[in-house]
């Protein structure tokens, strides 16, 4: 398909069926097209099984928003996002309610954003966790690590094995090693699962930096790094769709990014769970801030 007939904003919603929508015109970045990019940005909107708090299918809409309250400049690095070459491809058309219609749309476009530009690093902004499948699906990680308040092991939830409480379930069934950081909610057969078929996971009240490195440091690459926002603690994440008390702070997994995407090789990156309906929440705020320490901790 032709990724520029929307690309000026002029054809939305045609008969074309566009995958995405290029509705990018909050982000606080001058965006270069895909082809010429070393990052590429799509937004999953999707929160159909979303069980407490809704609105995540406004989530990247609210954290490219709130890119406008921050400095591209990140003085850890001396680095300026601005400089980067960034695409943002928009948000994906989702299905409302139809999670594995959504997830197959969503791996039809990133594969078809791999064609395009194979060695940009493709970057996910949600929406459900549930939709992190799709991308690791065709990514193909070797190993898959997520910071996390859930364990998300569970077989199925609510009637659907897709579901965002299932999701790291069914990463594992990939053949993909996973390793789960901040953890404080999980169930008695999802501790059984992750004992029985090798999931390494850290409670959040054990989590360390020297905790992190001895677990990832034997992990096979590529890596496929995803930060489910609720492992923050609960008042820096307020908007999320199951927040919980006694989470990390932000420079726990600062700290883990950086150790990160210095020594592995990184496939794919997300930060998934943010939600609600106001500008400048706070939880689109600390997404936004992680999103441009990320990029400027790759650019380093
Ligand atoms: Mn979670």
């Amino acid at each position: 398909m032709n990724l520029y007939k929307s690309f000026f904003g002029i054809s939305f919603g045609g008969a074309m069926e566009p995958l995405y929508t290029f509705r990018t015109f909050d982000m606080e970045l001058p965006l270069v097209n895909p082809e010429e990019a070393d990052y590429i940005i799509l937004g999953l909107p999707f929160d159909g099984t979303t069980s407490y708090k809704p609105g995540a299918r406004f989530g990247p809409l609210l954290i490219r928003q709130a890119t406008l309250n921050l400095e591209s400049y990140v003085l850890d690095y001396d680095v300026d996002v601005a400089q980067l070459r960034i695409a943002d491809v928009g948000d994906l058309v989702v299905m409302a309610g139809d999670v594995e219609g959504t997830l197959e749309r969503a791996a039809r476009t990133v594969e078809e954003l791999r064609e395009i530009n194979g060695s940009a690093l493709p970057i996910f902004l949600g929406g459900e966790h549930s939709m992190t499948y799709a991308p690791v699906r065709v990514l193909r990680p070797r190993s898959y690590v997520v910071f996390d308040a859930h364990l998300d092991l569970r077989n199925e939830y609510e009637g659907s094995l897709f579901n965002h409480a299932c999701v790291a379930r069914r990463i594992r069934e990939l053949g993909v090693e996973v390793a789960i950081f901040g953890v404080r909610s999980g169930t008695k057969e999802e501790i059984e699962f992750a004992r029985e078929n090798n999931v390494e996971w850290v409670h959040a009240r054990d989590y360390s930096f020297d905790a992190f490195v001895d677990l990832v440091l034997s992990l096979p690459e590529p890596i496929y790094v995803s930060v489910d926002i609720d492992v923050f603690d609960a008042p820096l994440v307020p908007e999320t769709g199951t927040p919980e008390a006694g989470g990390l702070r932000f420079w726990d997994v600062v700290e883990a990014l950086e150790w990160l995407t210095e020594r592995k090789s990184i496939v794919g990156f997300d930060i998934m769970e943010v939600a609600g309906t106001e500008i400048g929440n706070v939880t689109a705020l600390t997404a936004a801030k992680l999103l441009f320490y990320f990029l400027a901790m790759t650019a380093r």
